[in-house]
């Protein structure tokens, strides 16, 4: 990129790219308080062995999982970010059991939900994590009240959700419903900078992802679909495996190189393991926005409704032709 072409997440925001963007102006505001999140949590991670902030934090979380120090500093980033905007009505967190109310003072038109560091079970072994978002209008009319029915919210509904990646590049990947569009932080200047323009998965791909190790405990659609692809049924070349377990990561990767990524259902878990208003709807998303396929095997998840604000779903995303497949495999066992 030359440097006379040089376009920051603000400017870009502010920009013309988005001709029909509703409330240009509040939804900037709001994206730099996600940006600003984001580079405190980057700079947390970079700096964590400096800072003793590797480890657990002693706590476990709503979803009985240890809570590492790392995940309550992003959090805290988050809330902290968010609420300076004067953008937000409430929020969800991954980290926390119920909704977060933002007070009278501060409060916005919306809701966010967000996992503010995904994959953290990776942090400590240097393994790139991430942190998604997605962001609804509120629904209630009512002053300051939310209700659950701002935050259960369908994911098509959205108006807009990204991510970012903690990895050998920092990057923020979001979409208005207008494309995908990434930027990458350039540490030098302290910001986010448009690198990536209207991103598109490819049609088909050759790269599985998936959790090997529950595949005992899979349904038998996803357990012949995998054996098919990995074995070069029907006269193609086997497929490779590449599964980082931390999903942030595998979706970018998917994103970039096209292929599928699944976490389904299966008899240990039958909804899989990831939530849907904080991780499968935001990065469904994105895939649909970058002409890709999610599905949780019989319906897109942009479709669906959750009936609580931690509700698991199946997964299965990426390049349409892969998820085409996989539902053939799906509907015939
Ligand atoms: P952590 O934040 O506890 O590491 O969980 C991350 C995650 O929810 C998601 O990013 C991965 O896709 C998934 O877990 C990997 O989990 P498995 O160990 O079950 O494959
Ligand atoms: P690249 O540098 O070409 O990505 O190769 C990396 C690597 O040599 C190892 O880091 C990794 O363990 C291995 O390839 C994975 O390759 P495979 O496709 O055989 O699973």
């Amino acid at each position: 990129m030359s440097s006379n072409n040089l376009i920051t997440l603000h400017r870009w925001l502010l920009s013309d790219t988005h001709k029909n963007m509703e409330n240009k102006l509040e939804m900037a505001n709001l994206f730099s308080g996600i940006a600003l999140a984001c580079k405190i949590t980057n700079n947390a991670i970079k700096r964590a062995g400096f800072e003793s902030n590797f480890g657990l934090a002693g706590i476990t979380n709503v979803h009985s999982e240890d809570v590492k120090k790392l995940d309550v500093i992003a959090n805290d980033a988050f809330k902290m970010a968010l609420k300076s905007t004067r953008e937000v009505f409430c929020m969800v967190s991954e980290e926390e059991d119920s909704i977060i109310p933002v007070s009278q003072s501060q409060a916005g038109n919306y809701v966010v939900a967000f996992d503010p560091l995904d994959g953290s079970s990776n942090l400590d072994c240097n393994v790139s994590v991430g942190s998604i978002f997605s962001i609804w209008s509120k629904v209630s009319k009512d002053g300051h009240n939310y209700s659950n029915e701002d935050v259960l919210r369908k994911g098509r509904d959205m108006t807009a959700a990204g991510y970012a990646l903690y990895g050998s590049a920092t990057m923020l990947v979001l979409t208005f419903g207008q494309g995908v569009y990434g930027f990458t932080l350039d540490n030098h200047i302290g910001e986010f900078v448009l690198t990536h323009v209207e991103m598109r998965i490819r049609t088909k791909g050759s790269i599985y992802s998936i959790n090997e190790g529950n595949s005992i405990y899979w349904d038998k659609g996803t357990q012949e679909y995998v054996k098919a692809i990995k074995s070069g049924a029907d006269g193609r070349a086997p497929y490779s495996s590449r599964y980082i377990g931390s999903m942030v990561s595998d979706i970018h990767r998917t994103l970039l190189y096209g292929g599928i990524f699944m976490y389904p259902g299966d008899t240990k878990s039958p909804n899989g393991k990831l939530r849907y208003l904080y991780e499968v709807a935001p990065l469904s998303f994105i895939m649909e926005q970058a002409a890709g396929k999610a599905t949780n095997g019989s319906s897109p998840c942009l479709d669906m409704v959750p009936k609580s604000i931690h509700e698991r779903v199946p997964v299965f995303m990426g390049s349409p032709a892969c998820i085409e497949e996989l539902l053939t495999y799906q509907k015939k066992f």
